[in-house]
């Protein structure tokens, strides 16, 4: 059985699909299409406009204008924060075409876009529309030692950055366009946001949404396109203020050179590598609940997947033989049918990879628990993966797999497993279960990582901010502290004559 496909989106994936370029949908002007394939299947799900460099030059310009003649310069914060609101509100309203959208796109299962992807979307944009009231600076009293006796009165402004271009990657395409597009409004900046090529699809319905809540022209543009082209012309735009990315941190890097041009801000979130760890006291049905759902949600395509597991020694077999027979339970199949509860990774080419990773692991000499291979010849499933026997130089241990395949190691004591922990170049997320709290938040403290959870995992909230430590990244999202990224500080210092 298959969840009937709402009417809105069978419409939708059967228009023309355009760039969003100052309120206008417009084609590319080479003209070209690619076409975005339904990963349950293997299928073209549609064909999208591709944005090259001229693309980006002519957004860059409309956002330019947008930002500094358009109503949006004018407008109050109120008046922005209303917009951003409504844009959450459309999101909600629209909640079920989204979510089958994001099924058919990204492959993820459809009941889980609508628990998972879209109200956090929605709840984004409305976490951030309070903010556009309470972008604040302060007062600052000066004792300037060359000038005695002076009297000052001094102040800061927090601005826009101005144009930031945005580039997000596929695991969670309506989510990552609202972390990225919530707090660069709510700051009053303009925004050419371009999706990964894989999954258009929900950012275009979602300009539509912003155009609909009232958005002036030139403010949200959208660029589907690849990286290669599109993107990186976006990274390296000299009309370009600030640059935001989410994907791997080998892409990463070229961003930060491609920005290195004008000294564009840039802020990034990266791969993970991230340990999970289960000390012996814990519930260990908990434990493996927690384990299991902290590396297979979203196929494990989580940057923040916790696709380390530690468990301490006395309760290794019983943690990781738990979370292997849930693995083995999972029902694969099409995002779009209703008892599925693990899709298709995105593309062929994350199964290459990710099936590349199972071979290198083999050749290695692992021993696995569960899984191990692709499943199935159609689409592109892979099987829930548990792997031991494992050592820390294996490339399976150090790199990010990016698919339902976690590696598990025993442990000793706090002192070893926090250097464990550790030995990664990435830094995103931890989790912790225990019954001592003094242990846990003793742990908490030693491992450097943005997000640590605690019997817990996967825990994302509008207001907790998330970001990477080391290769992770550079920035927060999300919080009031995602709001720092999009705005400059002013000092304006004025001697008073008295
Ligand atoms: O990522 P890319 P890919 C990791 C994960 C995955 C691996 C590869 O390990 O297996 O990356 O995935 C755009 N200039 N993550 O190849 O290439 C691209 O079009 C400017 C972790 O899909 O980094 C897309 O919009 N932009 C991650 C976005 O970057 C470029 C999420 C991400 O694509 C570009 C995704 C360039 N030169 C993958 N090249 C996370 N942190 O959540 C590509 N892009």
């Amino acid at each position: 059985m298959t969840v009937t496909l709402e009417k809105s989106v069978e419409d939708f994936i059967t228009t023309p699909h355009k760039l969003f370029i100052d309120g206008q949908w417009v084609d590319a002007a080479s003209g070209k299409t690619f076409a975005t394939p339904n990963p349950a299947t293997g299928q073209t799900l549609a064909h999208v406009a591709e944005a090259d460099a001229e693309d980006v030059d002519r957004a860059v310009r409309a956002a330019r204008r947008a930002f500094e003649q358009g109503p949006w310069s004018r407008m109050t914060a109120s008046e922005r924060g209303r917009i951003i609101w409504r844009i959450g509100d459309l999101i909600l309203e629209h909640a079920e075409e989204l979510a089958q959208l994001e099924a058919l796109d990204n492959g993820k299962p459809v009941a889980v876009a609508r628990a998972a992807d879209v109200p956090l979307a929605a709840d984004l944009f409305h976490y951030m529309a309070g903010w556009a009231t309470k972008i604040e600076g302060n007062t600052i009293s000066l004792s300037v030692p060359y000038m005695p006796g002076a009297a000052f009165h001094a102040y800061t402004l927090r601005e826009p950055v101005g144009v930031v271009g945005q580039i997000i990657p596929w695991n969670f395409p309506l989510l990552m366009a609202a972390w990225k597009l919530g707090p660069a409004l709510a700051t009053g900046n303009v925004v050419i946001l371009k999706p990964a090529e894989q999954t258009p699809l929900s950012a275009l319905r979602l300009a539509e949404l912003i155009a609909e809540a009232g958005m002036p022209d030139g403010v949200v543009n959208v660029l589907p396109g690849y990286g290669e082209t599109a993107g990186a012309a976006l990274a390296a735009h000299d009309g370009v203020d600030k640059v935001a990315f989410t994907g791997s941190t080998e892409v990463g890097k070229l961003i930060v050179h491609a920005a290195a041009g004008n000294l564009k801000k840039v802020t990034l979130e990266l791969g993970g590598k991230s340990p999970n760890v289960v000390f012996d006291d814990a519930d260990p049905d908990i434990a493996i609940q927690g384990a299991a759902n902290a590396i297979f949600f979203n196929h494990g395509q989580c940057c923040v997947a916790g696709s380390r597991l530690f468990v301490q020694r006395d309760r290794f077999d019983q943690v990781v033989e738990g979370v292997a027979e849930i693995a083995r339970g999972i029902r694969l199949g099409p995002g779009m049918e209703p008892d599925t509860q693990m899709g298709p990774l995105v593309s062929d080419e994350q199964l290459r990879r990710v099936t590349g990773y199972l071979d290198s692991g083999r050749a290695e000499g692992v021993r696995t628990l569960a899984g191990g291979n692709r499943h199935g010849e159609r689409g592109y499933f892979v099987q829930p993966t548990v792997l031991t026997d494992v050592r820390p130089e294996m490339k399976v241990v150090r790199e990010e797999i990016f698919g339902p395949v976690v590696v598990a190691s025993p442990f000793s004591d706090l002192d070893e497993i926090a250097a464990q922990a550790n030995a990664t170049d990435f830094g995103l997320g931890a989790g912790i279960w225990t019954r001592d709290i003094s242990k846990a938040h003793a742990l908490a403290g030693k491992i450097r990582a943005g997000t640590v959870w605690i019997n817990c995992y996967n825990v994302f909230d509008a207001a907790l901010p998330f970001g990477g430590y080391k290769q992770s990244g550079w920035g927060r999202e999300m919080g009031h502290q995602a709001l720092d990224a999009y705005t400059e500080v002013k000092s304006v210092c004025t001697q008073l004559q008295t």
